[in-house]
């Protein structure tokens, strides 16, 4: 497992996911994708999803690239990164891999719309065959790359294109699936939550540096503030990020052999949620008079949530 030591160091690492892509200005996907990719030494092998990072990353004749990348359908990213891996094992064990002293890894990106909804039965497969791959989701809470629709992955509340807020409507109605703990019931060896930026940016490349290490299926779900359709500017990504941390909104934690859950931030004073909504055009109308019980429903959902949490930490089961 590579050792993540300190930030210049980090930064120094050559890139394998380059600049020039046509990622919107602040975007925190390729934030994620480097911080990941550079997170170990080994060779990857990458699939994507149809969404933002990969219409943006590889316009032919151009990519952002530098490792083995395959684009798959929107559906089936974990399905592609399997049967790539399952490949390699087989010429390996054949004696005809490329290059048998070079370790191979292989890993997956996929947004929440890629992974949540559409892409989840191959991604559900692909675990339960028990490939050894890596699975991250850009989690940007609604379908981005084409015009911003709900996903199951849309926080209640939120403005979408598929869930307007008007006269009769707050916004999304259904709760967020909790994909992360549906991983972790998987019985995934290791599955964990992160954001990007500059305070949690050793959590997050610590975290994929542990699961592309691991063996076997392992997840990320990586928060990733979309400025264009969550309406906030563009210099502003990480300290958004950094709110949803503090505010519980997106708790950093891990969960290892599906059940041996840590929490790997714990705020030294949860921050009401209204700082990180109220940051967000997307949640403007919550502060209407006739909307603000749905930001009390909101806080009321991220204090029981934090508190289970800390309870299963407790519990250690
Ligand atoms: C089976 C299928 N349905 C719909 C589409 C159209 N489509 C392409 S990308 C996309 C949305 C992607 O959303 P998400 O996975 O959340 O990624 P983001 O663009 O937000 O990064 C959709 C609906 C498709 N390519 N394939
Ligand atoms: S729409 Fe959002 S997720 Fe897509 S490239 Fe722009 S900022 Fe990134």
């Amino acid at each position: 497992m590579k050792k993540i030591t300190n930030l210049k160091e980090f930064a120094c690492t050559p890139d394998r996911f380059q600049g020039g892509h046509r990622l919107c200005p602040g975007c925190a996907h390729g934030m994620i994708v480097r911080e990941v990719v550079n997170a170990t030494d080994d060779d990857l092998v990458i699939s994507t999803a149809t969404g933002c990072l990969e219409v943006c990353s590889a316009i032919y004749p151009y990519t952002s690239w530098d490792v083995s990348w395959l684009h798959i359908g929107f559906e089936n990213a974990a399905a592609g990164i399997s049967g790539a891996e399952a490949m390699y094992k087989a010429l390996s064990r054949k004696n005809r891999s490329y290059n048998p002293d070079k370790n191979v890894k292989f890993v997956a990106f996929g947004g929440d719309g890629g992974t949540y909804d559409i892409g989840f039965q191959s991604l559900s497969g692909a675990t339960e065959r028990g490939h050894d791959f890596l699975y991250v989701c850009l989690d940007n809470e609604g379908y981005m790359n084409t015009g911003g629709q709900r996903s199951s992955s849309t926080p209640v509340g939120a403005h979408t294109t598929t869930s307007p807020r008007g006269r009769v409507s707050y916004g999304e109605k259904n709760r967020k699936k909790d994909l992360t703990m549906i991983m972790a019931a998987h019985g995934c060896p290791y599955v964990a939550t992160a954001v990007p930026g500059t305070k949690h940016w050793k959590d997050l490349a610590t975290k994929a540096a542990k699961a592309i290490s691991t063996v076997g299926p392992t997840f990320i779900n990586a928060l990733s503030p979309c400025t264009t359709e969550w309406k906030f500017k563009p210099e502003d990504t990480t300290e958004i990020a950094d709110l949803a941390v503090e505010t519980c909104m997106f708790p950093l934690y891990e969960i290892e052999d599906g059940h041996k859950l840590t929490i790997t931030y714990r705020p030294k004073q949860k921050i009401p949620v209204e700082e990180y909504l109220g940051r967000q055009g997307r949640f403007a109308h919550l502060f209407k008079p006739e909307n603000k019980w749905v930001i009390e429903e909101i806080q009321k959902q991220i204090d029981e949530y934090w508190e289970y949490l800390q309870r299963r930490e407790e519990a250690g089961v």
